[in-house]
């Protein structure tokens, strides 16, 4: 090769090249601008989540600066109602005391024994164990005809995890976000062993009313509901142990609930009661139930306290709304065909279940007849007779046999309600045909009953929980006397 021919294909060989460099360097820049342009758009994304998380951020900042502000209100208020209360219960607990102490009977001796062991045991305790499962000794899985939960059909740590994980992410999506906010608002008023008394406006009360009203107005009298889930009984204002209640077996909708009325009346925060269970019904309405108890009626609010407080805290306005709400109340639920459910118990105008979808509603309770006895009557062990007297001198007693006869005849293994303050929180009448659950522990700061609640499970089989009551908060231990209401 000539010298020229050599240059040629030298200079050829660097334009092909630099034609190759060129080529690399157009696509390069073609990358470039792509990955540019991705970084611009992931910039502006940042952005905006910055700008996002700033706004929630101030939002939450003034959310919790009303809080601040309500919360001061809420303790200057409290100050004042703490002291105005004192006075009332002075006179009060007077009263009432009288009363107890003219209905000591002999069974006292028996409850004295059992109080002494009683006390030795809570005193051991501390405040996590005061919850106590009993699963060895009190199951009534032998004559109801119920099957055992198969170990396969427990679920594991992990599927609930994942399930509670999913009711979370509902949970924010709930559209109702003012019932959210009160349920969390009326969820804190718990501190330390003290429950504080919340502002609630007016308002935002009027809005649970009417929505809780709508769909109390689309249940039947008879509730039918499927098992698993815990029926509690009487609250009567103690909202300190609902909260409890709640804390131990979860809130609405990881647990299903039926509560046999008697929110409101004797404790001092009815309201909050009665305002969180209607809250928890508005956002999950077949996650809860509350049937009505004698107590939802307006003559008995105005002598046991509900009505005081409603006209303190809000307005006899909205007592009055809280009334119609009361009269439109479910009356009785049938938990899986199976176990029937009330505030009081039988009645003679009973002899078909399907006759309590008949009770037609708004009503308020009558003095006599089927809708009275379902929220007034009482099991007699004594009674002979198939109904007897009763001591509050409204509705009757019903016998043990009657128990057994009607539970056969309509195909039910147990008939579970409330009404009576019980020691252990729950007993049961009738060769375990019939329950009575009262849920309220150390009953008005007066008794040292326990409270007790009856999980019924996926296969009906039954288990108790029990509250024990809390001496320190109270300071008083007083033998268990039947209360007439
Ligand atoms: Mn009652």
């Amino acid at each position: 090769m000539s010298d020229e021919e050599n240059q040629r294909e030298e200079i050829e060989e660097d334009l092909n090249k630099n034609d190759k460099k060129g080529k690399k360097n157009k696509k390069l820049t073609k990358k470039q601008r792509k990955e540019e342009e991705k970084k611009k758009k992931e910039e502006e994304k940042k952005k905006r989540k910055e700008e996002k998380k700033k706004k929630e951020e101030e939002d939450k900042k003034e959310g919790e600066d009303k809080n601040e502000k309500e919360d001061k209100n809420e303790k200057e208020d409290q100050k004042d109602d703490e002291e105005k209360e004192k006075d009332k219960n002075n006179d009060g607990n007077k009263d009432e005391n009288k009363k107890e102490e003219n209905q000591e009977n002999n069974k006292d001796d028996k409850v004295n024994e059992n109080k002494e062991k009683k006390d030795n045991d809570v005193d051991d305790k501390n405040d996590e164990e005061e919850f106590i499962i009993d699963t060895s000794t009190k199951n009534i899985n032998n004559e109801t005809g119920v099957r055992k939960v198969n170990k396969d059909e427990i679920k594991t740590e992990e599927e609930e995890e994942k399930e509670n994980e999913d009711n979370n992410n509902k949970d924010e999506n709930q559209n109702n976000d003012s019932i959210y906010k009160i349920i969390k608002k009326l969820k804190k008023a718990r501190k330390g062993s003290i429950c504080q008394e919340l502002f609630i406006k007016e308002d935002e009360c009027n809005y649970i009313i009417d929505k809780s009203y709508e769909i109390f107005k689309k249940e039947e009298s008879l509730l039918k509901i499927q098992a698993p889930l815990y029926i509690c009984g009487d609250i009567h204002g103690q909202y300190y142990d609902l909260l409890r209640v709640f804390d131990i077996l979860k809130y609405p909708p990881q647990s299903t609930f039926l509560f046999l009325g008697d929110y409101v009346d004797r404790g001092k925060q009815s309201l909050e009661c009665l305002l969180l269970l209607l809250c928890l019904k508005i956002q999950y309405p077949d996650k809860i139930f509350l049937l009505r108890g004698n107590h939802e009626c307006e003559a008995l609010n105005k002598m046991y306290g509900f009505f005081d407080e409603c006209k303190r805290r809000l307005s006899i306005k909205c007592f009055k709304k809280i009334t119609n709400l009361f009269n439109m109340m479910p009356i009785s639920a049938l938990i899986n065909e199976n176990i029937l459910c009330m505030h009081g118990g039988l009645s003679k105008d009973l002899q078909n279940i399907e006759q309590i979808n008949k009770i037609l509603r708004p009503t308020d309770i009558p003095d006599e007849g089927l809708l009275c006895d379902l929220l007034w009557s009482d099991p007699n062990e004594a009674l002979t007779e198939d109904f007897g007297i009763n001591e509050r001198n409204i509705s009757v007693t019903f016998s043990k046999d009657y128990v057994k006869n009607f539970v056969e005849k309509n195909n039910l293994d147990l008939i579970c309600r409330a009404h009576q303050v019980v020691e252990e929180g729950f007993e049961f009448f009738a060769d375990m045909k019939l329950v009575t659950i009262f849920t309220a522990p150390n009953y008005m700061g007066e008794f040292d009953n326990n409270g007790g609640i009856l999980e019924v499970g996926e296969d009906l089989l039954c288990k108790f929980h029990v509250l024990r009551p809390n001496f320190e908060r109270s300071g008083k231990r007083r033998k268990i006397t039947q209360l007439i209401n």
